[in-house]
């Protein structure tokens, strides 16, 4: 209740920041795009992680408004940059289970883009593996959902996969254009990949599905390498730079490193 109070006044008193994380060439580390990450600043308990708040969110129905928050302040964000000449990068937006199963989501994807007169193309969907598996099959409105969401030139990415326990040859099913691999498997605390066979075997399927792969939580050199030595060709993570603010990320585009 006390969560649920604070997150009603975080929207009305704008308490959140949406981060951005740069998504890189593993080649030459050159930043392709980025992924929306939302951050809560709180009044009485300093910031708070989505994973903290998006399940009281979703309970109580604010993952409805709190969604169209953080979709409306992304293209507010390609806005900015269409202005400043940075057309070419797109941004990726996270969206819970919940938010497909509201049955309002992609009206208000596609009365957003509308709104704001900004194409498709320049957004990303991010859903996770498990969501997939869960709705798919039961529910034929997030079948048709996926549909709507690329007939609007939005691309779809199957977020932390390899977690959701499917076993590979489900990706060919999914009406996916890109699939990122899940940190667990690039990152722990040693230097190199922790399952080369795993990121091996999403790289292979997934091109002959001809999706994109972006590897996840990228923090080595050695992993950057191995990677690229996989066949990989984007990443994610702080070996080149954690979630940033919106100033922080366009002067990486103006002022390249
Ligand atoms: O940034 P990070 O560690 O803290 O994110 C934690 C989790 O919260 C991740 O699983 C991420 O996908 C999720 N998340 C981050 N931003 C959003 C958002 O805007 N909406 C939803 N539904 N989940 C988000
Ligand atoms: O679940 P999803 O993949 O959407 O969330 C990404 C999460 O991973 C965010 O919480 C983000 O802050 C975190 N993250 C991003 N880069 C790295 C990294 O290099 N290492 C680790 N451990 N976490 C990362
Ligand atoms: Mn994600
Ligand atoms: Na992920």
């Amino acid at each position: 209740l006390h969560v649920e109070k604070g997150l009603r006044r975080a929207l009305e008193a704008s308490q959140f920041e949406l981060l951005l994380q740069p998504k890189w060439s593993l080649a030459d580390c050159k930043v392709i795009g980025f992924e929306a990450l939302l951050r809560w600043r709180s009044e009485n308990d300093g910031l708070i992680s989505p994973q903290d708040f998006i399940p009281v969110a979703e309970k109580t129905g604010l993952i409805v408004p709190v969604g169209e928050w953080v979709l409306r302040q992304t293209l507010a964000y390609l806005e900015r940059w269409n202005e400043l000449g940075l057309c070419q990068y797109g941004i990726a937006v996270n969206v819970s289970p919940l938010q497909l199963k509201s049955g309002q989501f992609v009206d208000m994807l596609q009365h957003l883009l509308q709104e704001m007169g900004i194409a498709g193309e320049g957004l990303e969907v991010e859903i996770t593996e498990e969501t997939l598996l869960d709705g798919y099959e039961e529910d034929p409105r997030v079948q048709r959902d996926l549909s709507r969401i690329r007939e609007l030139g939005v691309k779809i990415a199957i977020d932390d996969f390899g977690t959701g326990y499917s076993s590979l040859r489900y990706l060919r099913q999914f009406p996916a254009d890109i699939v990122k691999i899940d940190k667990s498997f690039v990152s722990a605390d040693q230097e190199d990949l922790v399952e080369p066979e795993i990121c091996r075997a999403v790289v292979t399927m997934a091109e002959s599905l001809g999706m994109e792969v972006i590897a996840e939580g990228i923090e080595t050199q050695q992993q950057r390498q191995q990677l690229m030595d996989l066949g990989c060709r984007v990443g994610q993570g702080y070996l080149v730079s954690p979630p940033v603010s919106f100033d922080e990320a366009t002067r990486l585009l103006l002022v390249p490193a």
